[in-house]
């Protein structure tokens, strides 16, 4: 059974300290072009609008900023089985921001957890794909989440398991940054370098847009950089839109260590879609039939 982890040639990627464990280290799938997961982002993009256009209720901004971070992680970063959501040694990955799920179903369809078809059971009676994340239901998702603040503390957690049993997994954790507002955000961000969790990178999608506005009218953030450092990270500040550059932020996260990583990933909200990019309209908005086309169109 492979690793569901396309190795992507990116000249200073470098290699990974990640031990697979036995079958899957064995057989991981071979190195596709960067091109892939450019053509992967567009797949997932499309998804996403298909999903929350026919049911007609999501978050389609934050989910379109995330779309490039989450197809980095899990086509060229995370270490996991999608044949085996629960193998021991797998990374996690935790979704803190959890109205983003459209852009984390997409892409666990596509790496392999469940029928692609399904994704269009969202938001639906029954359906294993709800409007927010549940670990009860979706194979491959670790964390039920929709309640903001929370997923830095729960990675901290497993960060420490980790620590406990001796294991060698990674623990990547995605922030909004309205989300950043929260006090347990900045709680957690002292807790983890307090216990130099360098098994722990956290990403900010830095799309400055939050539910009703811009993050600078409702509550700066800035200098939020200076902040994690303050609070003791190793900060790395990246476009969040760049597949190799995101790559690259993610091998160097790995690499500190000592104490924990965050990515700021500069993004924007809508990210693909012409109308929805930076308009806060579509922080929870479905688009109407005629948005659809068009937005298919143009990720045609
Ligand atoms: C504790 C909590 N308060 C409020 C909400 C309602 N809410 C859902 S998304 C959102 C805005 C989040 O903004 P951001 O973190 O920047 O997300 P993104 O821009 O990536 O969509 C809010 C306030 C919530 N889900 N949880
Ligand atoms: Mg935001």
């Amino acid at each position: 059974m492979a690793v569901r982890r396309l190795t992507v040639d990116v000249p200073d990627r470098g290699e990974t300290s990640a031990t697979p464990s036995s079958e899957e280290a064995a057989s991981t799938e071979p190195p596709v072009h960067p091109a892939a997961l450019i053509e992967k982002a567009r797949a997932v993009r499309r998804h996403v609008i298909r999903m929350i256009g026919h049911v007609g209720s999501g978050h389609p901004g934050g989910s379109l900023s995330a779309t490039d971070i989450l197809v980095a992680l899990y086509f060229a970063v995370l270490q996991h089985n999608p044949r085996d959501p629960h193998w021991p040694d797998r990374d996690r990955f935790i979704l803190s921001k959890g109205h983003a799920a459209p852009a984390l179903y997409a892409v666990l369809a596509e790496a392999g957890y469940f029928p692609v078809d399904e994704l269009s059971t969202l938001r639906q009676w029954g359906s294993r794909l709800q409007g927010h994340t549940d670990v009860n239901r979706t194979p491959g998702v670790e964390m039920s989440a929709g309640s903001l603040g929370q997923g830095l503390s729960f990675s901290i957690g497993m960060a420490l398991a980790a620590r406990l049993d001796r294991s060698g997994y990674h623990i990547y954790t995605l922030l909004g940054d309205g989300e950043c507002d929260e006090g347990q955000v900045w709680e957690a961000a002292m807790a983890a370098s307090h216990f130099h969790l360098d098994n722990l990178t956290a990403i900010v999608d830095r799309n400055q847009l939050q539910l009703d506005g811009w993050t600078s009218r409702i509550m700066d953030l800035e200098p939020l950089a200076d902040k994690w450092r303050a609070f003791g990270w190793h900060v790395l500040e990246v476009d969040g839109h760049n597949l190799a550059r995101l790559l690259d932020a993610f091998r160097q996260a790995k690499g500190v260590s000592g104490r924990p990583a965050v990515i700021i990933a500069r993004t924007i909200k809508g990210k693909g879609v012409s109308f929805m990019e930076n308009n806060v309209d579509f922080h929870g908005r479905a688009p109407s039939r005629d948005e659809l086309d068009k937005a298919l169109r143009e990720l045609a």
